[in-house]
């Protein structure tokens, strides 16, 4: 019999920067999901990508000096980009679509003729205040002053041809898919879309651009690009071979449940479905809009400077309890403020504390006690009863809460068991049965309860934290069928006579005070690094004569704040002159003897009446708004005269 299907998607984020813990939380609360769905019994598709054009990108790449198409490479694919984090982060999707590839273009240029030709796209006019440096319409509602947000200039009347989608027609069955309750969760965010939204009057949406060229071209007009959210969205169809040759899967399993951040819950529960009825397909099963990690009481943004690097968590504290951390604290569904306490503090009290000691403890108990193999013998006593009990519930407690996508409460029912297990221990006392041999029976029966207890918390964590799990599972000794969902249903199924293997800590114990200060000295914002710029050939490269030059002299110039004079052994035997702006960084006595480099084949430039032939090389960057500058000052073994290369 063939699996039953689960499609699900995360947002297809924005290149525009590196992605950042908000997005890690929900790519990584998808990936739950997913490996959830595919743990019980799931053909699980899991999509996740980038949303790769507009006119932000546009921009960005244009300040970068570089191509959208370069700018949005090194994001996605560039070392430390987003597919680089995923891989980090252990997200096991299925697919990635860039919405730059091919196939999706060609493809969303179809879908847009599909909505124009069945009258749901038409051509009018947008109507808006324009400023015209920006080149930009702006609503009434996006002044500040009455002037332009960006440029702070007068705005006028503009009037721009443009497409429409006629999302009014669509209010009614939108109304009615919102009101069935499952479509979109939480529930709460329902009547929001409703009242906000839907009732004072949906307009249709103007759904091209003029303005800027980075998007995917209107066919049947081409100074028009397709609206940035369009193209985004349709992005969960085209990935599956929607109206394209691409892949074939789109029969199969169709529809998705998109995971989405609140603030894009309007776009994904009101304009997709409508977009979805429009070309006859069917609507989501579910939007979900889960809450935002704030810092602070604001959202995370690299304006405000407080950005969470999910790239430094992961490494100090490792990806699985980052992971964890994210779905064990926040509920999933509303808000939540990260700090590093929290963080720390919740790796130490479930991880270390509650998970890692039950693990280390049973496994050393069954190694002292019984020289890591359990013998079979049983003796059964009225206290086990109530751990056994809960052993037999959580499975399917557990699987209600991750149905509903209630992580936390799902991880809260795996930790009801873990304590429950550790209390077991208090209320046994096993290293009094061990002082007895004729509580052997006795003991082996503990151990063994113990070892179920920890299979069925391992095999509901494994979604979670999947690497630390299966490492948990070889030092209990539970093989590939003891680990598996139906198992974790069965009281009995590690054998009898397991046999346990000693490991490393899985989570060792964090010093709170100490990672704190590590972590407040590493989060300060790192200085702005300009961005690289466009490619330049080696053979431009090659006719940069560098060289390295001794200092023979060095004088401040006279009136000049900055300029320094020097005379320079360039290995040619004729002192070179170079004037160079840094006095206020050296004096000139810290320099005389000193071996530096310099481009020597700049045309003659005269400063202050002096000639300068060339320039000294030095490493400069701003920090706090002031410039540092280092002379690149050499090794005194460089010969004088050598190239750099
Ligand atoms: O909106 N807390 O992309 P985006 C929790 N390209 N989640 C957060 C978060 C935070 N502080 N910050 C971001 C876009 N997210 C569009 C989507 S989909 C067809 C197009 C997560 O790069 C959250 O899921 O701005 C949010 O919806 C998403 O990142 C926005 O990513």
């Amino acid at each position: 019999m063939s699996k039953p299907t689960f499609y699900i998607t995360t947002p297809i984020y924005y290149p525009s920067d590196k992605l950042h813990i908000g997005h890690t939380y929900c790519t990584v609360a998808a990936d739950t999901i997913a490996r959830y769905k595919r743990l019980t019994g799931y053909d699980v598709m899991f999509l996740t990508g980038t949303d790769e054009h507009g006119q932000k990108i546009e921009e960005k790449a244009k300040a970068a000096g570089v191509t959208p198409q370069q700018f949005v490479d090194r994001i996605v694919a560039g070392p430390g980009g987003i597919l680089d984090l995923w891989k980090l982060m252990n997200i096991s999707n299925d697919r990635f679509i860039r919405t730059t590839d091919d196939y999706h273009v060609a493809a969303i240029q179809r879908i847009f003729k599909k909505m124009y030709d069945n009258g749901d796209i038409y051509k009018g006019a947008y109507k808006g205040k324009y400023c015209t440096p920006c080149e930009s319409f702006w609503t009434e509602s996006q002044l500040v002053d009455g002037k332009c947000p960006d440029c702070g200039r007068p705005v006028h009347d503009a009037e721009e041809e443009a497409y429409f989608f006629r999302l009014s027609k669509y209010a009614k069955p939108v109304q009615e898919l919102l009101e069935t309750g499952t479509f979109l969760e939480p529930a709460s965010r329902v009547n929001e879309m409703i009242n906000n939204f839907i009732k004072p009057g949906l307009e249709d949406l103007c759904v091209s651009r003029t303005s800027f060229s980075w998007g995917i071209p209107v066919t049947f007009d081409p100074g028009h690009v397709v609206y940035v959210w369009v193209d985004a969205l349709f992005n969960y169809a085209t990935a599956m071979g929607y109206m394209n040759d691409r892949y074939h899967d789109f029969d199969k399993y169709w529809p998705p449940v998109n995971i989405v951040g609140k603030e894009i819950v309007r776009f994904h529960s009101i304009i997709w479905p409508a977009m979805l009825m429009s070309v006859g397909e069917p609507v989501p099963a579910k939007v979900y809009g889960h809450g935002w990690l704030i810092i602070d009481g604001g959202k995370m943004s690299k304006s405000k400077g407080n950005v969470v690097d999910p790239y430094l968590l992961a490494e100090k504290f490792g990806v699985d309890a980052l992971r964890f951390f994210l779905l064990r604290t926040f509920p999933f569904g509303t808000d939540g403020n990260f700090t590093n306490e929290l963080l720390i503090n919740t790796i130490n009290a479930d991880l270390a504390n509650s998970l890692g000691n039950l693990v280390s403890r049973t496994v050393a108990m069954v190694g002292k006690y019984f020289d890591g193999t359990l013998p079979t013998e049983r003796a059964a006593d009225p206290l086990d009863d109530s751990l056994l009990a809960l052993l037999r519930v959580t499975p399917a407690r557990y699987a209600a809460q991750m149905d509903a996508f209630q992580l936390h409460l799902g991880l809260e029912e795996v930790f009801r068991l873990i304590s429950r297990a550790n209390k077991y221990i208090d209320e046994t006392m096993p290293w009094v049965l061990a002082k007895d041999e004729a509580n052997r029976p006795r003991l082996a029966t503990v151990l063994y309860n113990l070892l179920e207890a920890l299979r069925v918390s391992l095999i509901l964590l494994t979604p979670f934290i999947p690497d630390s799990c299966a490492k948990a599972f070889a030092q209990i000794g539970a093989d590939e069928s003891a680990r598996s969902w139906e198992s974790a249903s069965v009281y009995g199924s590690l054998p009898a006579d397991v046999t346990v293997t000693r490991g490393e800590t899985l989570f060792p114990r964090i010093d709170a005070q100490k990672m704190l200060e590590e972590l407040e000295a590493m989060n300060r914002p790192a200085p702005a690094v300009d961005p690289v710029l466009p490619d330049v050939s080696i053979d431009d490269f090659a006719r940069c004569d560098m060289r390295v030059v001794k200092v023979l002299s060095c004088e401040a110039v006279k009136k000049s704040q900055k300029l320094l004079k020097f005379s320079l052994d360039d290995g040619s035997g004729t002192p070179r002159q170079i004037l160079s702006g840094i006095h206020a960084f050296y004096e000139p006595e810290q320099l005389v003897g000193k071996k530096v480099a310099a481009i020597l084949n700049l045309p003659t430039r005269k400063m202050m009446g002096l000639d300068s032939n060339g320039m000294l090389l030095s490493a400069v960057r701003t920090v706090d708004g002031k410039e540092e500058l280092h002379l690149m000052i050499l090794d005194d073994a460089v010969p004088v005269g050598s190239r750099l290369c």
